[in-house]
């Protein structure tokens, strides 16, 4: 690609005279053509990867590796005294997803296009993604985040399919994306948008006229469902996702000779947890409405259909009641009968019905009892579903279940956000790791090699110090490169336990102020977003940045302890952060965080976990052994068990045990009730007092001690790059390549 060429033909301009804009919009439009010559060939079985979510960050540069044209790129524009870096700045983030289940789904994406599978991804068009995050008196605000303009991403087409709900006929007009593969086929990721979407909906902030229903369909992606008119609305989004990808489905496939009978033959259909389950009812129901009988649809569907599970909260498992639904899609009512009436016929079991006695409809065992696999996201989240949440429908269908790790895209999560260590790596055992992942574990020869290791470190601090400048640059946040970077960034949420790092900051500065000073200075870094209605998560945020502005105050502290709270945490600011990172913040309670996909970024960029033998951490810990990981905590048993029992009383944690005790009362403290929200602070506390739902203050002790014996063997640095060293060399396996590939083998059989 000769880009002077390309921007003369476009501005009469030469590199060294184009904007940064400009710049920018020629090469998305010159990559988005070379993507679409690589479009992958039909094949006769397709996968369709149908989600609620796609978080796919930005795409440039991620286009430019994939399809071979990075170097050359960056080459030609630092000859002309330009940054790629600079040019990266000018995209927008998609922000089309909440957290790891979006993101999943965008890895995913690229993987399938890298094995050269054909497979596109189904999703909505959102026009304001996940909120903006803006810190305002130590208290986040939402504002809404527009990421469509001129030069972005999505290719309009002229499809158009109508979509009927009980009040009112949309149109869903497709729009693509194209999603390159490494080395390989373009695929791409259609999202349907309503047409006349109406952003002046918006009223403040992220608040918007909910009930407007055909202006406001694909407004706005869903922080959460706190009333009563949003939980509506995302029934009809959700509709509206599953309508138009049906008719798109059964479209593409009678194009390629089926005859509606062999469905199967021509589509898998992925669910991503149970926010697209309503395609099941809806292609039965266009099957029948296409002449064939009822029973024979259902098994139809049914060999279509796979679902993967995502979570093991209760109260994360999607029920929608038959009202709702009524009043929604009335024309899925009969049908979901229909599907509950079968079941039964065969089970009394109350627990498998899909229809509850309170007439709510568990998405969840419409995706088990009618479709062919069901498969969670971890070793132990899989494991925790067959024997424990989900054992009644394990006992009836033993061969659906099976477990598919997840996995990263490798593209984005070394080769994009490190290039350096990426170079490294080539250096030491050649590239072919970038398509064979698990050819890392050549790295393993290098143990010992002290040459290796100091270079390992060196770019450990080269990354610390990139984001030492981005952060003053963009956020006016100070840290300091010598200092260990401790980092938890995730959404939050009480299981994650954002609130347990919290407290052991309280504990350390309680320390260093009776005048135990830590040996290396520690920079505790948080991001996270919290859904706008989930009070208590406010609560935390509202503590991180006032001890943030605490210890920032306070001289005695400040040279060793440093918290910060990154503000907007993105898959932008994760790329800068995550390649930065000395130590990675795992610390769910154990059994609740299906698998964690940060986990795995953090450790093929050379952190070390600090973490709870919990979701995918187990399979970390097992592949990288107990030298090379920090684990804590109750294991998953004995925290089960305590549910169980309800046997656990955080006073008894309070009263007796000093340390929490002491770092408990300082959020009721003078210091903080000086600077923070009396409100705020204590509810915070008598939530942890009275409550304590993810059982912080049992591993409290464990946590401190783990996390200072961390601390302590980060000082023999030589020791400390080797655990880097493992833990890169074993990150192989968390490849999304590998994880497609079983999916493929398994599942999809493509
Ligand atoms: C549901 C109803 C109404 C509004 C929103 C939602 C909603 C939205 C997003 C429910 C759940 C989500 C996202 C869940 C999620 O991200 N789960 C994570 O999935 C990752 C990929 O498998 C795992 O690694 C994480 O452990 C899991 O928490």
């Amino acid at each position: 690609m000769n880009l002077n060429e390309l921007l003369y033909d476009s501005y009469g301009k030469t590199i060294s005279e184009c904007s940064n804009e400009e710049i920018y919009a020629v090469l998305l439009k010159k990559v988005n053509e070379l993507a679409a010559e690589k479009a992958a060939p039909d094949s006769k079985k397709k996968i369709y990867y149908i989600s609620a979510e796609f978080l796919i960050g930005k795409l440039l540069s991620n286009n430019l590796i994939n399809l071979g044209l990075y170097e050359d790129v960056k080459t030609q524009l630092a000859e002309n005294g330009r940054n790629i870096r600079d040019i990266e700045e000018i995209e927008n983030e998609p922000s089309l997803g909440n957290g790891g289940l979006g993101r999943l789904a965008a890895c995913f994406l690229d993987s399938i296009a890298t094995l050269g599978i054909n497979g596109d991804g189904i999703g909505l068009n959102y026009h304001f993604g996940l909120f903006r995050q803006i810190f305002k008196d130590n208290a986040q605000t939402a504002a809404p985040d527009r990421w469509i303009n001129e030069n972005c991403w999505i290719n309009k087409t002229d499809r158009i399919y109508p979509v009927k709900f009980g009040n009112a006929v949309v149109a869903a007009r497709l729009y693509e994306i194209n999603v390159t593969g490494y080395d390989s086929v373009t695929n791409k990721l259609r999202l349907f948008d309503v047409e006349g979407v109406n952003e002046n909906l918006v009223t403040s902030d992220i608040d918007f006229d909910k009930t407007a229903i055909t202006q406001n369909l694909t407004l706005f992606l869903y922080p959460d469902d706190s009333d009563e008119d949003g939980r509506l609305l995302r029934i009809y989004q959700q509709y509206f996702m599953v309508s138009a990808g049906a008719q798109l489905i059964l479209d593409e496939c009678t194009a390629k000779g089926c005859n509606l009978h062999n469905l199967y033959d021509y589509a898998v259909i992925q669910i991503n947890d149970t926010h697209p389950t309503m395609i099941i009812p809806e292609l039965i129901r266009l099957l029948i409405q296409r002449g064939i009988d009822i029973d024979e649809a259902i098994e139809i569907v049914s060999r279509t259909c796979a679902y993967t599970n995502h979570t093991i909260l209760a109260e994360a498992l999607e029920k929608w009641s038959i009202s709702q639904l009524k009043t929604v899609v009335p024309q899925l009512v009969p049908i979901i009968e229909i599907l509950d009436d079968k079941i039964r016929r065969k089970y009394d079991e109350p627990k498998v019905h899909i229809i509850d006695k309170d007439d709510r409809v568990h998405m969840a065992h419409i995706d088990i009892h009618y479709g062919f696999s069901v498969n969670g996201v971890a070793w132990l989240h899989t494991e925790i579903l067959k024997n424990e949440e989900l054992n009644h429908f394990y006992e009836i269908y033993p061969e659906k279940f099976n477990n598919k790790t997840n996995g990263i895209t490798f593209r984005r999560w070394i080769m994009h956000c490190n290039p350096e260590l990426s170079a490294f790596i080539t250096e030491l055992i050649g590239d072919d790791w970038k398509k064979n992942a698990g050819e890392l574990k050549k790295l393993l020869d290098f143990k010992g090699n002290k040459d290796v290791l100091k270079k390992l470190l060196d770019i450990k601090k080269n990354k610390k110090i990139q984001l030492k400048n981005y952060l003053s640059a963009k956020q006016g946040i100070e840290i300091d490169e010598n200092s260990i970077y401790d980092i938890q960034i995730k959404r939050l949420h009480e299981y994650k336990r954002q609130q347990l790092n919290a407290l052991y900051v309280i504990h350390k500065y309680l320390e260093i102020k009776s005048g135990i000073k830590p040996t290396t200075p520690v920079t505790v870094i948080f991001g996270a977003k919290a859904a706008p209605a989930y009070i208590i998560a406010q609560d935390i945020i509202h503590l991180i940045l006032c001890l943030q502005e605490l210890i920032a105050a306070d001289d005695d502290v400040k040279p060793y302890l440093n918290v910060i709270m990154v503000e907007n945490y993105n898959v932008t600011l994760a790329e800068k952060l995550i390649p930065a990172c000395d130590i990675s913040e795992q610390i769910s309670l154990t059994s609740k965080e299906a698998s964690g996909t940060g986990n795995m970024k953090f450790m093929l960029n050379g952190a070390v976990t600090l973490g709870t033998e919990d979701g995918a951490n187990v399979e970390i810990h097992q592949l990288v052994g107990d030298e090379n990981i920090y684990i804590f905590g109750d294991d998953s048993e004995t925290v089960v068990e305590r549910y169980k029992t309800e046997s656990y009383v955080p006073k008894d944690y309070y009263t007796k045990n000093k340390a929490i005790k002491a770092a408990v009362d300082f959020i009721i403290g003078e210091d903080m009730m000086k600077l923070g929200d009396k409100v705020r602070l204590e509810r915070l506390f008598k939530e942890l007092t009275g409550k304590d739902w993810f059982m912080t203050f049992p591993d409290f002790d464990d946590y401190v001690k783990t996390r200072e014996a961390a601390y302590s063997d980060y000082e023999n640095s030589v020791e400390w790059a080797e655990k880097m060293l493992v833990n890169i060399a074993q990150a192989g396996y968390f490849s999304s390549d590998r994880t497609i590939a079983q999916y493929n083998e398994d599942i999809w059989k493509i």
